[in-house]
């Protein structure tokens, strides 16, 4: 991989985490060595197919290892890692990790266009799916995306591969291979993005367990707890924070569960004894519901600690009736795939529980909360929010146009974030300053969306905007000039569905409008747009006959 591709901690930086500790020079693949060693025989990944032990875990991603470098596989190459939560997720990701090549993690919603995108950034040489999951072929999305991306040279399936290559024959005697450096990438991740391409997030073994580390220490998890992957696995939050990873890290058992809702959940949480999980908003809201209404009956989660939630922000009205409902503690959890992670502690006091996104898990984060010109603002007062750190990067893969505006010259990542930061620490999240839509935990880049419409014939101008929403926080809202006779709505959204774009960021209404209202520079009003999808949203003004609602 070229040196250029990601922009590294500064030398006499990197040698300060070292030095205190923070980054040691363990890398993934010995850590499961090492837990192997310790308890061969102990549950490390639990899913609905079957378990797997850290000793068959550790064997099986030797063979794979072996067998991927078999295939031409090598250390620094990029793979496409799309899988829902089954146990194979764990052997393909330790199996690479081992190697050395990097999972480019993929979320299971996202479709060709997406994946095109992340394979031609990446340069990805495989592509990891499973046949069918909720209820959709991905053999099928596997084949568009090899036959679109020049690079990809091998599509390997779990389950039934058809003509593509099965998981179960890639077995082959382990090999003695020189594997990565704790500095080296260990994934890319990607972000929730707020340009039309997708940016990919370098983060290595050495930052990455670090922050699993101290997600741990913060969250009360030690190896005898056990972490419910309710979320998609491939997701920072249910990955590393401490997520999978950190309760592998710790020797612990991770559940899998294959779908977030509680008749599905509720029992996991019974019989594996779950004591650790993280949510985003909107499911904590289904799971409070399900248990106070008594729909799931029956069902024992006497053995749940704490419930992180996250992703989006959690109104006090749900943060409140965690504990007395499912009786565990809250943990209000503000990440970002590109590091900075802010938890509440356990032993805070309600109030803060309640009323905040926590403050950063490690000593060593550093964060601002600035104006426009990047002059520090008081405590509680909104400002952006800017973060730098041990596992915070300092540029996204092979964006360096991209990089100069999302650091500071002193290599502070802004968030887009708009915080206030109160007396005791903790950080009150105030809005956003970013062109994104965070729909219920799912980020949407409005531009991407709006790019896609202008490929329609009958699209002459677009803007996407976020309308408030009772239960995902936001949902997208699409302002249309059409050019001529507009186009029938439903014909408009299979248009962008057609032009493999995942499910969540197809708008969930289209208005068209004559115009778009513009600033003084001539420029969309967004600001605009919002307070008009939000008046419409609470009710206020009439819906016309130019209006859609789906
Ligand atoms: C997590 O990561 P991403 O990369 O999907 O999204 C990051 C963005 C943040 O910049 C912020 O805009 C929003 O999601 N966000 C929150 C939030 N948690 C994330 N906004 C308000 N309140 C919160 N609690 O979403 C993520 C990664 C690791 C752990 C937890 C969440």
């Amino acid at each position: 991989m070229n040196e250029l591709d990601w922009p590294r901690w500064p030398n006499e930086v990197a040698a300060g985490y070292r030095r205190d500790g923070l980054w040691t020079g363990e890398t993934f693949g010995e850590v499961l060595r090492a837990r192997a060693r310790e308890h061969p025989d102990r549950v490390a990944l639990a899913a609905k197919e079957g378990a797997v032990t850290y000793g068959a875990l550790d064997r099986r991603a030797d063979r794979l290892c072996a067998a991927l470098a078999g295939l031409g596989l090598r250390r620094g190459d990029r793979v496409l890692v799309q899988l829902p939560n089954i146990v194979e997720l764990g052997e393909v990701l330790f199996a690479l990790l081992r190697l050395g090549a990097v999972p480019v993690l993929a979320l299971p919603p996202l479709r060709s266009s997406e994946l095109v995108q992340l394979g031609e950034i990446s340069e990805a040489s495989a592509y990891f799916v499973a046949a069918r999951a909720g209820g959709f072929d991905y053999r099928k999305l596997a084949r568009e995306v090899r036959d679109r991306v020049p690079s990809l040279k091998h599509v390997i399936v779990v389950g039934d591969a058809e003509e593509l290559v099965p998981l179960r024959e890639l077995d082959a005697e382990p090999v003695d291979l020189p594997g990565p450096d704790a500095q080296d990438l260990a994934v890319l991740q990607l972000s929730g993005g707020t340009t039309a391409v997708p940016k990919l997030i370098p983060r290595t073994h050495a930052d990455y367990l670090y922050c699993a580390r101290v997600c741990r220490a913060a969250s009360g998890f030690d190896s005898s707890s056990v972490y419910l992957a309710a979320l998609p696995a491939v997701h920072n939050f249910p990955l590393i924070s401490p997520g999978v990873l950190g309760a592998l890290d710790a020797g612990a058992r991770a559940v899998l569960a294959p779908l977030p809702s509680p008749d599905v959940v509720f029992p996991l949480i019974e019989s594996e004894k779950v004591t650790h999980t993280s949510v985003v908003p909107p499911l904590a809201l289904i799971w409070l519901n399900a248990a106070a209404s008594g729909s799931v009956p029956g069902h024992d989660l006497s053995s749940l600690r704490v419930l992180q939630v996250g992703g989006a922000k959690c109104s006090a009205e749900v943060a409140r009736r965690i504990r007395p409902t499912l009786g565990c503690t809250l943990q209000q959890a503000f990440g970002m795939a590109e590091g900075l992670i802010n938890f509440t502690r356990l032993d805070d006091p309600d109030e803060a529980i309640v009323w905040t996104q926590g403050r950063p898990i490690s000593p060593a984060d550093e964060i601002r909360v600035v104006d426009d010109e990047d002059r520090d603002v008081p405590d509680g007062e909104p400002g952006h929010l800017l973060a730098r750190g041990p596992y915070t990067i300092r540029g996204y893969y092979r964006a360096a146009a991209h990089n100069a505006r999302a650091f500071t010259a002193d290599g502070f990542y802004r968030t887009g974030d708009v915080v206030s930061r109160r007396a005791d620490g903790n950080l009150v999240v105030e809005g956003r300053a970013k062109d994104q839509i965070n729909r219920g935990g799912e980020k949407i880049a409005p531009e991407e969306v709006e790019n896609h419409l202008l490929a329609h014939p009958s699209v002459f101008d677009a803007s996407v905007v976020s309308m408030p929403d009772e239960y995902l926080g936001e949902r997208a809202c699409a302002y249309v000039v059409p050019h001529g006779e507009p186009p029938a709505p439903r014909e408009l959204l299979g248009f962008l569905r057609g032009r493999g774009l995942a499910a969540y960021k197809i708008p969930d209404r289209v208005e068209f409008v004559s115009e778009l209202p513009q600033t003084g520079v001539g420029k969309i009003s967004k600001k605009d747009l919002r307070d008009r999808a939000s008046a419409r949203a609470a009710g206020v003004q009439e819906v016309d006959s130019d209006t859609v609602k789906l």
